[in-house]
């Protein structure tokens, strides 16, 4: 297997020896990942090494997409930290959205005989037979970004991402704050939102964190939910047909900031202002920069973050893997509320 990461390497043509070699890597009769012979490498001190295959954690990534602004931040995270240099072997496959395409790829993993399969799963549900292969074949499965319904949870071996249950409460919360501040508690709301991919674990969990806080009041009335896929285009498509259907709407709710932007453009070609200035609340999810910088203006009224950069912490899982830890079955990435209050202190740190 892996070796932990003993000491960081900066590599002379490793890269291009891994790329080659990783274009025929083989199967091979052993138990783990083979046919990834390595050249010399540079160590931090100025030595010469040459690292084999096995002193490299191989590990297969099933990316749901790149269907968003905090996807792309969430791949780059993974790919930063599960670095060569860092001694791993990253074997990257984009499923666009198929989740057909995420067993095509950790079928291929299986193949391969890679040390760790990670999947950021498009849906929920379906996993059972694939992961079922996956731990028949002793290569432990670890779950990054979004999570899966299975009755077995000994089919994966640990989760790292977001609570989203947490997340769609905590814009619950806060529209109960804001409308007890604007002496509005008591006055009819009318709410839409704007759903994500359905049927993932962050359309399902944001939609009934949300809606645990809605049940509490009867003056709520959840107009509209309609999917816009976590995608520009459709935010707007989906806020175009909400606007043609409702003439009296006070909330709405974006599940992630690529959909907000593209309500937006929905909303200014139909001469409708949001935030402090206008006459809908908008609320949205992820806290991008370009987000942010809209929530300092007082065009988004909130954002209620969620951390595409667990690339570290599933780094640090693995290793932890690697020399026979035990591991948290849940490794939740710490997020934050923003609003024009606070977002300030953190809009210049924003990576994504
Ligand atoms: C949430 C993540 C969601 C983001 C969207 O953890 O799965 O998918 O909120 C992304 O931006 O498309």
């Amino acid at each position: 297997m892996g070796i932990n990461k003993a000491k960081k390497l900066t590599t002379i043509g490793y890269k291009a020896a891994a790329l080659l070699t990783g274009v025929t890597i083989l199967l091979t009769g052993c138990g783990s990942f083979k046919g990834f012979a390595v050249s010399e490498v540079k160590t931090e001190d100025g030595d010469i090494e040459t690292v084999s295959d096995d002193a490299l954690i191989s590990v297969g990534f099933s990316q749901l997409g790149s269907e968003s602004t905090w996807r792309s931040a969430n791949t780059e995270s993974v790919k930063e930290a599960l670095s060569t240099n860092d001694g791993f072997f990253l074997i990257f496959d984009n499923a666009r959205q198929k989740q057909e395409k995420q067993f095509k790829a950790v079928r291929s993993f299986i193949s391969q005989r890679v040390d760790y399969i990670v999947i950021c799963p498009v849906i929920q549900e379906g996993w059972e037979m694939v992961l079922t292969e996956a731990r028949d074949a002793g290569i432990p499965v670890i779950l990054l970004d979004r999570s899966i319904s299975v009755n077995d949870d000994t089919l994966y071996t640990t989760f790292v991402g977001e609570d989203m249950y947490a997340e769609g409460a905590s814009a619950g919360k806060w529209l109960e704050e804001y409308l007890e501040d604007k002496g509005m508690d008591g006055k009819d709301i009318n709410i839409v939102v704007l759903e994500g991919t359905s049927g993932s674990s962050a359309q399902v969990g944001r939609t009934r964190g949300f809606g645990a806080i809605a049940a509490r009041h009867m003056n709520w009335n959840m107009l509209a939910s309609a999917n816009g896929e976590f995608t520009q285009a459709k935010g707007k498509e989906t806020m175009e047909r909400l606007l043609h259907e409702f003439d009296d709407i006070d909330v709405i709710v974006c599940q992630n900031d690529d959909m907000a932007f593209g309500a937006l453009e929905a909303l200014d070609e139909a001469g409708i202002k949001t935030g402090e200035k206008g006459d809908k609340i908008l609320i949205s999810f992820d806290g991008t920069k370009k987000a942010l910088e809209l929530v300092k203006e007082g065009v988004i009224n909130v954002d209620v973050e969620c951390n595409p950069n667990s690339g570290e912490l599933l780094a640090q899982l693995i290793n932890d893997l690697e020399a026979g830890k035990k591991v948290d079955k849940t490794n939740y990435m710490e997020e934050k509320v923003f609003t024009k209050e606070n977002v300030d202190e953190y809009i210049d740190e924003r990576n994504y």
